[in-house]
């Protein structure tokens, strides 16, 4: 494969003005007729170039230009091009392909999902489809015509309204759908299916009703409400927040069980992952229920920030996807506890993608290279990608960032932009220069910012230097500073904030304010401070750095008591247990006695007692940080000292919180056992408060312990609390109990897919010896299939990420395990191989044994044939 390099981006030489197309669909094939009504790109230079269209996987059957059928001699044809010479600069192709949907396993261009057709075309799944100029910044007017048999596929969708449709005597039927937006092919959809549907509708803010529809295959139909109450949410949160008004009049939603990834934002026709659309307290839990309500904001938020101001090329994909995030996060924030949201979102932020940030796929929000498009939907565009957003913000303030985003949208509706444009309207509606700023798109890897402190008890001056750095990457050996705003505030010695004044102001401004940190060493001195200070910096997570400060153990006791941020009250409770955690993988390591430092237990016992405390906030300080953020923040990650830290932690939290745990729980259950569900921020804190008390209590490993999990495995009306009680039972050495609740699972469940994904899931994690060979037992069994990528996900996917010790077993079984299921799905579904291989490009964190291991692993992949783009490029720069 080779590689696209952003410099060589030129215009199209070709313009597509309007696309007709008409699918007839069949059981053995479909038949793709084209009509595109081209001209020459005024602004792409003079003459006529030749067109070279894109079309991969087609099988050809008639071309024609202006009514002229082409014979073989007229064009050439390649496995992904197909050219010819044009003698006018307006001109009309008419081409005919066949394709095969009904074999197609990548879930790329048109699929077939179980009984319906389904399409994904981002990033460049169109060109399975039709020869076409498959590229974003070739926007067109489409009219879709849709055939089929009338019984097996009642029910036919594209893009836009629906313009006619009628029936054929054969049976068959057919519909045409116009859009009367002007789209990139990225964004073209087509269903096909026996589908039914909820309906409702939304009255927009300038009094237009949009009809509102979420499509789904019979026996999910009971599952929709969740999904379209988070879509009217969604519609009017972006009038309200962005002014930003729906555009159809008709907004659809259709799942689909089997999808590459979450969901796709098709204009006017978003096609789902059903596990991002379908909810019901009995089947999925709250956090199901609030990843349907923000998939669902995002993909809508789209239809702005993507479809209406699309992206010029596909290295400026954080343009839509890193402010996409920003906005569902906003929103999430606005829906449930915003406190609880940035936490979830930083912890993941500096699990997951400060570890791609660090190894070999590294690269910055805006590559400037790529081999395969598909490799580079990750963490770094679409989370780092909405943090650089979150920063813009934090910056100019939100009224600022409001007339910014206004101006982008008027300034480029219709266009297809850069990153640049982006930046350019921010700073034209704002007056602050982002120059420097810009370092965030093209510079990768997280920077490191070490601060220290110094007080002055004679001048009353409190100085902070900031020194920031930042590690090579690949292909960036050496960086330039950043603008890193730093939220900060100083507390003195009774927990109160004191006013901030800077040397050189005139009076104090605030309590909490932003330093914009811009060298590679900077000072802030704080006049009129007393005594001496303790710092709270980075408040909000307001940048995303590694940012180091010397707390003490008890100051960072104190920040989790009394800091006014509730995201840095709880990430003095996560540096705490870090620290205290860090010491006992060094016991451990060093075969020492394990003992904990007491003040973890007794700084968790004033987080559970305070009744007064939100649940949600007493259940994410009750809990450690993640095996993986402890690997992340090792030099050489000691996977096994480090789940045996972690465990030696946890019960000794058990024991000497017993009481006050299940107090608390016995508290929560009664009150689930007293109020019938609903996914509201309460009851979803006071769950999570007790699923994580039921958690430690297990530990304990007493009669009355199984007797309270069995209660709520059994007893629950819904799927938060059976699953966790299920998942606490597995992970316990209760073996009789364990198996019984499983069985009892899987007969009740079986037929519900989704919740069988969770069932493989919990027994993937589980740590307990033989986890592996539990994984493979488990690829047997008859809701498991490599080709389903949930399933991938849930079993395959859940063990190589959350389940380390066994995923990292030291003869190596878990690798080679891993290796061939890549192997095997390369053949099948690339972008799904590819993912799947993310654990093993890891390598470089492992001991010498480990590393050496996992490198065999990535060479056999390489060695193992003929390997897709995705896979290769993944392989290959994991190897340099
Ligand atoms: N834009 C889609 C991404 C699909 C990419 C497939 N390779 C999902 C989203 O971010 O909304
Ligand atoms: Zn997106």
């Amino acid at each position: 494969p080779k590689t696209v390099y952003l410099k060589d981006y030129r215009a199209p030489d070709y313009l597509i003005d309007e696309t007709h197309l008409t699918f007839e669909l069949f059981e053995d094939h479909t038949l793709v007729h084209a009509q595109l009504v081209m001209r020459r790109n005024p602004q792409a230079g003079s003459g006529l170039p030749p067109l070279v269209l894109d079309g991969q996987q087609l099988e050809l059957l008639s071309l024609a230009v202006d009514d002229v059928p082409l014979g073989e001699g007229d064009y050439q044809q390649d496995d992904s091009h197909l050219t010819l010479q044009p003698t006018r600069s307006e001109f009309v192709i008419d081409s005919s392909v066949r394709i095969h949907p009904e074999s197609n396993t990548a879930l790329e261009g048109l699929y077939k999902s179980g009984g319906m057709f389904c399409t994904q075309c981002e990033a460049e799944g169109f060109r399975k489809i039709t020869f076409y100029l498959d590229r974003p910044d070739v926007m067109s007017k489409f009219t879709t015509t849709v055939s089929a048999a009338q019984r097996d596929y009642p029910v036919l969708l594209s893009n836009g309204n629906p313009i006619a449709s009628g029936h054929e005597e054969d049976g068959r039927h057919w519909a045409t759908w116009q859009d009367p937006f002007r789209k990139p092919a990225y964004l073209f959809a087509l269903v096909a299916g026996d589908l039914w549907c909820i309906e409702d509708s939304f009255r927009t803010m300038s009094g237009r009703d949009v009809a509102l529809r979420i499509y789904v295959e019979p026996e999910n139909i009971g599952k929709l409400q969740h999904g379209m109450d988070s879509l009217k949410k969604s519609m009017k949160w972006d009038e309200e927040v962005y002014g930003r008004e729906y555009d159809l009049d008709i907004f659809m939603i259709v799942a689909v069980n089997d999808f590459n990834m979450g969901a796709m934002e098709n204009k006017g026709l978003n096609i789902f992952n059903s596990s991002c659309v379908l909810a019901h307290p009995e089947t999925a839990t709250d956090a199901a229920h609030q990843r349907v309500e923000a998939v669902v904001a995002h993909e809508y938020f789209h239809n702005w920030s993507g479809n209406r101001v699309t992206c010029r090329d596909w290295f400026q994909l954080s343009l839509k996807e890193g402010f996409t995030v920003f906005r569902d996060a906003e929103f999430s924030a606005d829906m449930n506890s915003r406190t609880v949201k940035r936490i979830e979102d930083v912890a993941f932020l500096r699990t997951q993608q400060f570890a791609e940030d660090a190894g070999p796929m590294a690269h910055p929000v805006r590559p400037d290279a790529y081999m395969e498009i598909s490799n580079f939907y990750t963490l770094t565009i679409y989370e780092k990608g909405a943090e650089v957003l979150r920063m813009i913000h934090t910056l100019l303030g939100a009224e600022a960032f409001r007339q910014g985003s206004d101006l982008y949208f008027d300034r480029h509706d219709g266009q297809a932009v850069t990153c640049d444009d982006f930046i350019q309207a921010m700073e034209d509606a704002s007056g602050v220069d982002l120059g420097q700023f810009k370092r965030w798109y093209t510079q990768s890897g997280t920077p490191r910012l070490v601060v220290e402190e110094a007080y002055d008890p004679v001048a009353h001056t409190y100085s902070l230097t900031f020194r920031q750095s930042c590690p090579p990457t690949p292909g960036q050996e050496h960086k330039q500073p950043f603008v890193i705003p730093v939220a900060m505030g100083l507390l003195d010695a009774h927990g109160h904030e004191l006013p901030l004044r800077l040397a050189g102001e005139a009076v104090a401004d605030g309590t909490s304010r932003v330093l914009a940190v811009t060298e590679a060493e900077q000072h802030f001195t704080f006049v009129d401070v007393a005594h001496k200070p303790l710092p709270s910096l980075l408040r909000g997570f307001s940048a995303p750095v590694k940012l180091s400060f010397p707390y003490s153990r008890d100051q960072l006791m104190f920040l989790m008591q009394h800091d006014s941020d509730g995201f840095n009250r709880w990430e003095a409770g996560q540096q705490l247990s870090v620290q205290v955690l860090q010491e006992l993988v060094d016991q451990q390591q060093r075969d020492e006695a394990l003992s904990l430092d007491p003040r973890l237990i007794a700084a968790l016992r004033s987080v559970l007692a305070d009744e007064s405390l939100d649940a949600a906030m007493v259940a994410e300080m009750l809990s450690l940080p993640a095996e993986a953020y402890l690997a992340e923040l090792s030099e050489v990650a000691d996977v096994d000292a480090i789940h045996a830290a972690r465990e030696f932690a946890r019960a000794q939290i058990c024991a000497e919180l017993f009481d006050l745990l299940w107090a608390r729980y016995q508290a929560c259950r009664e009150q689930s056992r007293s109020t019938p569900y609903a996914a509201d921020a309460a009851q979803i804190a006071r769950r999570s408060l007790q699923n994580i008390a039921l958690s430690y209590l297990a530990l304990a490993g007493s009669d009355e312990v199984v007797d309270v999990c069995e209660e709520q495995f059994e007893h629950a009306d819904n799927m938060t609390e059976r699953l966790a009680a299920m998942a606490v039972l597995v992970n316990s050495p209760f073996e009789s109990e364990k198996a019984t609740a499983l069985a009892k699972f899987a007969d009740y469940f079986k037929d519900d897919a989704l919740v069988m994904d969770q069932w493989f899931s919990v027994q993937a994690g589980s740590p307990l010896p033989g986890g592996l060979e539990r994984v493979e037992a488990l690829m047997h069994h008859p809701a498991f299939t490599l080709k389903n990528p949930n399933k991938v996900r849930a079993l395959i996917g859940a063990f190589a990420n959350q389940n380390h010790v066994n995923f990292h077993r030291l003869d190596g079984a878990g690798y080679r395990f891993l290796a061939d299921q890549v192997i095997a799905l390369n053949a099948l579904n690339p972008q799904i191989a590819s993912r799947l291989l993310t654990p093993l490009t890891r390598w470089r964190k492992f001991d010498s044994a480990r590393q050496a291991l996992m490198r065999g692993e990535l060479e056999r992949i390489l060695a193992s044939g003929e390997l897709s783009s995705d896979v290769f490029e993944v392989v290959s720069k994991s190897l340099v």
